[in-house]
């Protein structure tokens, strides 16, 4: 037995399915999980010493690679000071006004600990806000794992073939309707046969859990109208795309408006962070000052906040976007080349530092389309790259993510590696 499988046996004893997020158990691509040892710039190893290109990039906070020198160095600082206060520090409003500087309606800020007790709490400040039960949310975008938000999710819940989790109580999922991504006329639908009761629509405004699905022209438009219209707030899960595929955030990209913002990842430099944005007359609404609870005792921790100011001041560099953009787009081009002088049906595309391959001819626009793609091809791909030391996030549903720290060399290395992958995995 290899080292990572005795690891994954040893796991299996004593945490769920080995782990501690289902996704990392390996169960989309089959074969045994990586057990990581250390992570530094564009470099994942595992307790075997095997070295991997890491795109995976803690599923996309790691935008200026891992254990950047700067980052490390702060959150040592910090640590210094003290692991968690659960009272105020000054860090917490730096990187609030940060936030609020970067999305011109973002007059107030609240800190939580992870992106799912980000958009939990989101829901319940808009239907506190709105006084309405209803939430819309779209077939395959995934949210995190609040109750009212895994239904047709999508990442891991979607890869193992149960997107509405068990356990979520039908008079709460009644509660939570599903459209369609890039399809207008399914939200108009809702919205005519429930016209009151409609709290917030939330949305991934460039989907990246059922693997990157870019937005159709106009999409969050009609959405924004729509909301507008019937009173709903329109929230934009920024957890993933937030400071990663633009500083902006995807509605930067866009150019549309939402009422709530809710971030995570790029904000905490990799510690586990979330956030909640918006204009002061909604998130007044929420403790200590309005009737909508929320807290946490690990909210705005030290370590977190350090990191997150950090990892800021990095990506603020003038054209770092454009040079991170420039490059993933390098990286993705050659892919698609590999492919095709492989006669492999592929396609890829990117944003920033976030993107996607499909193994299909022409990139996917909806939820059903990203479902036709050769799952089967991608698991020997997958494996083949692994073999070659190249880390992609383990489904053929989930996005991968390019960091400042990826070389020249290394874009180079993964699409040789990409070749003779695309070649084994050929017929
Ligand atoms: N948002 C990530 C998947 N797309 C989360 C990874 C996880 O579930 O561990």
């Amino acid at each position: 037995m290899t080292t990572n499988q005795i690891e994954f046996e040893r796991a299996t004893k004593v945490l769920v399915g080995g782990v501690n997020s289902a996704v990392r158990a390996f169960r989309a691509v089959g074969g045994t999980p990586r057990f990581i040892a250390r992570a530094e710039g564009a470099y994942l190893w595992d307790v075997e010493g095997k070295r991997y290109i890491d795109y995976l990039g803690s599923w996309g906070p790691m935008i200026v690679g891992q254990s950047h020198p700067l980052v490390v160095e702060r959150v040592r600082e910090a640590a210094g000071r003290g692991l968690s206060y659960g009272a105020p520090n000054v860090m917490e409003s730096e990187l609030a006004e940060r936030i609020c500087a970067l999305f011109p309606q973002v007059e107030r800020v609240r800190f939580t600990s992870s992106g799912t007790e980000a958009t939990m709490s989101a829901l319940r400040l808009a239907r506190g806000f709105t006084k309405r039960t209803k939430i819309i949310k779209f077939e395959g975008c995934y949210h995190g794992t609040a109750d009212s938000l895994l239904v047709k999710a999508g990442s891991g819940a979607l890869a193992f073939g149960t997107p509405t989790s068990a356990g979520v109580p039908a008079d709460l999922a009644q509660h939570t309707l599903v459209a369609q991504f890039n399809d207008l006329e399914s939200v108009a639908a809702l919205f005519a046969q429930h016209p009151d009761d409609i709290a917030c629509l939330i949305v991934e405004p460039i989907a990246g859990n059922m693997n990157l699905i870019a937005p159709a022209p106009g999409f969050h438009a009609g959405l924004r109208e729509l909301c507008t219209r019937y009173g709903a707030l329109l929230i934009f899960d920024e957890v993933m795309t937030g400071f990663r595929v633009a500083l902006g955030g995807a509605q930067e990209v866009i150019g549309v408006t939402p009422d709530i913002s809710t971030f995570g990842k790029v904000i905490g430099g990799g510690m586990p962070v979330g956030a909640i944005g918006g204009p002061a007359q909604i998130m007044e609404m929420m403790a200590p000052l309005g009737p909508v609870y929320q807290a946490g005792t690990l909210s705005g921790n030290p370590l977190a906040m350090a990191a997150g100011l950090a990892t800021l001041e990095l990506i603020s560099v003038a054209g770092f976007y454009d040079r991170l953009h420039e490059r993933c787009g390098r990286l993705v081009s050659g892919l698609s080349e590999a492919a095709a002088a492989a006669g492999v049906p592929f396609s890829a595309r990117h944003q920033g530092g976030m993107a996607g391959m499909y193994f299909m001819n022409q990139a996917p626009g909806d939820f059903a389309a990203v479902q036709t793609q050769d799952v089967e091809r991608f698991k020997r791909f997958y494996h083949r790259m692994l073999d070659e030391g190249v880390y992609f996030p383990p489904s053929a549903v989930e996005a991968f993510f390019f960091s400042s720290a990826h070389s020249n060399s290394d874009i180079t290395d993964t699409i040789a590696a990409a070749r003779r992958a695309f070649a084994a995995v050929a017929g």
